[in-house]
């Protein structure tokens, strides 16, 4: 589970060709088109041909390692406890496959014994099963995840050296009705020591990080004196990227997030798919669709209510996750430019000023979220001045933020927040002290529940704007207003 905003005062929370034991590779060329749809990154084997009756196996040999940053043809696993295989099973069925490793002087295979247990982890390295080899190992259908092998599954283990020389990911290919049928997705393969647990380890091998080039000389094995690249196809294959979701880009503006595009019409469904990705762990705000808000379509209603009995905080905070596949999205500060801030359409409902708060959690550029998932925290500096633009009136004026900023009585129109009105909230000892803008899991959206209690507000058209902006006056215009940007 994608870690949540917690709430501030609670629990702030490869290789010349080798012909070993039967094993020989062959060349192949690869990634004439763009890579398979998958869940995960790394390379789809596809069973291509068969022969009735006569045994033989083909796929991957992996004999390049990414250890430490740098590709090394072995790597280092002496005292290994466990291995694990990211994997990804497209099809309808558990299709066996053959995981072997293979050491230097002697060299020496090592395949899966029968009847040992291995785990099988989701993507988040939680455990969901336990199986048993029967030589084979066989993902469960449709899923992705780890398969985590212990020391112990690899026959005569005990004759391992040290040196890991080549890793043998292998699809029996027996069944002539198994042609392009029989498919298994793998990426990322760890080993762990010691103590390290399922999220830890380090990465040896990772054929996402592969150039075309590099599949083609050391691509396939096989078994049975077969052509290795006859039997099995290895194609890389990546999640898919999913297209920059600007909904509409409007002078500096580009919008991000605006509650119509891709949401159903249907108000319960509608609502449904909200609240997917709204988190509210104090309550005290409910949210919904407010329909036909404006010229800018559906919003996104606030109303501010009692909290839960158990949790009589004065504070309440809706965290939106952003569309985190979506690079522009969670990638704020850059779109061939820096954005200067953040800007979003409010309407308050109420007849009396509502105070709104603002937060932004970010990862560090480097951090390596399997270890810490803690994001770093960024609220409204003190005395932070919001930018307002009444649409109705076209007046602007600015208003200043304690943590939160009040939106007048009525107020109906657009507001500019500037990143560099974010400081880091006191409590959040974690983080590299600097506003990055480059991984944004999640914002917050935080009200004081007992001051506003019974007011609402409605939200829409969130997303960045890229101009210095200031407020046109009576006295001042420089021509960097609000409406001169959103028109510019
Ligand atoms: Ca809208
Ligand atoms: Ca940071």
């Amino acid at each position: 589970m994608r870690n949540r905003i917690r709430t501030a005062g609670i629990s702030i929370a490869l290789c010349a060709a080798l012909v070993l034991g039967g094993l020989g590779i062959t060349g192949r060329t690869a990634f004439a088109e763009g890579p398979v749809v998958s869940e995960i990154n790394g390379v789809a084997l596809t069973q291509r041909a068969a022969e009735q009756g006569v045994y033989k196996e083909g796929g991957l040999i992996i004999n390049r390692f990414e250890a430490t940053g740098s590709v090394t043809a072995t790597a280092d696993i002496t005292d290994f406890t466990y291995i694990m295989l990211e994997y990804y099973n497209p099809t309808g069925a558990a299709w066996p496959f053959v995981f072997k490793i293979q050491d230097t002087t002697p060299v020496q295979t090592y395949t899966t014994e029968s009847t040992v247990p291995y785990k099988r982890l989701d993507t988040a390295f939680e455990e969901v099963s336990e199986a048993t080899t029967t030589g084979y190992l066989a993902p469960g259908v449709s899923t992705a995840g780890w398969l985590v092998f212990p020391r112990g599954i690899f026959r005569d283990i005990e004759t391992f050296g040290t040196t890991l020389a080549a890793i043998y990911l292998l699809l029996p290919c027996t069944a002539v009705n198994q042609d392009g049928v029989t498919a298994l997705h793998f990426g990322r393969i760890k080993a762990l020591f010691g103590t390290d647990t399922f999220n830890g380890g380090t990465v040896i091998s990772n054929t996402a990080l592969w150039d075309d080039g590099d599949f083609a000389p050391r691509t396939v094995a096989s078994t049975g004196g077969a052509d290795g690249g006859a039997l099995v196809s290895v194609e890389r294959c990546a999640i898919p990227t999913v297209t920059p979701p600007i909904v509409c880009d409007f002078g500096d503006v580009r919008i991000l997030e605006d509650f119509d595009t891709g949401y159903p019409a249907d108000e319960t469904t509608y609502n449904a798919a909200l609240n997917a990705k709204a988190y509210d762990a104090v309550r005290g705000i409910n949210v919904g669709r407010y329909a036909a808000a404006s010229a800018e379509g559906n919003a996104l209603r606030f109303n501010i209510v009692a909290p839960r009995e158990d949790r009589p905080d004065d504070y309440g905070v809706i965290t939106l996750t952003p569309k985190t596949a979506v690079y522009k999205w969670s990638h704020w500060a850059n779109d061939g430019g820096e954005a200067e801030g953040l800007t979003f359409w409010v309407k308050n409902l109420s007849p009396v000023p509502v105070g709104i708060g603002f937060q932004l959690d970010e990862y560090d550029p480097d951090q390596n979220v399997s270890e810490d998932y803690r994001g770093e925290r960024w609220t409204l500096g003190y005395g932070t001045r919001i930018l307002l633009l009444e649409t109705a009136t076209q007046k602007q004026f600015m208003v200043q933020a304690g943590d939160n900023f009040n939106i007048p009585a009525g107020f109906e129109g657009w507001a500019r927040i500037p990143f560099s009105a974010f400081e880091k909230a006191w409590w959040c000892s974690w983080g590299n002290d600097t506003l990055d803008l480059v991984r944004i899991p999640q914002f917050g959206i935080s009200f004081n529940t007992v001051v506003n209690m019974g007011l609402s507000f409605a939200l829409d058209s969130i997303g960045v704007y890229y101009n210095k902006t200031s407020v046109k006056s009576l006295f001042r215009n420089n021509g960097s207003s609000i409406a001169e940007n959103m028109e510019g």
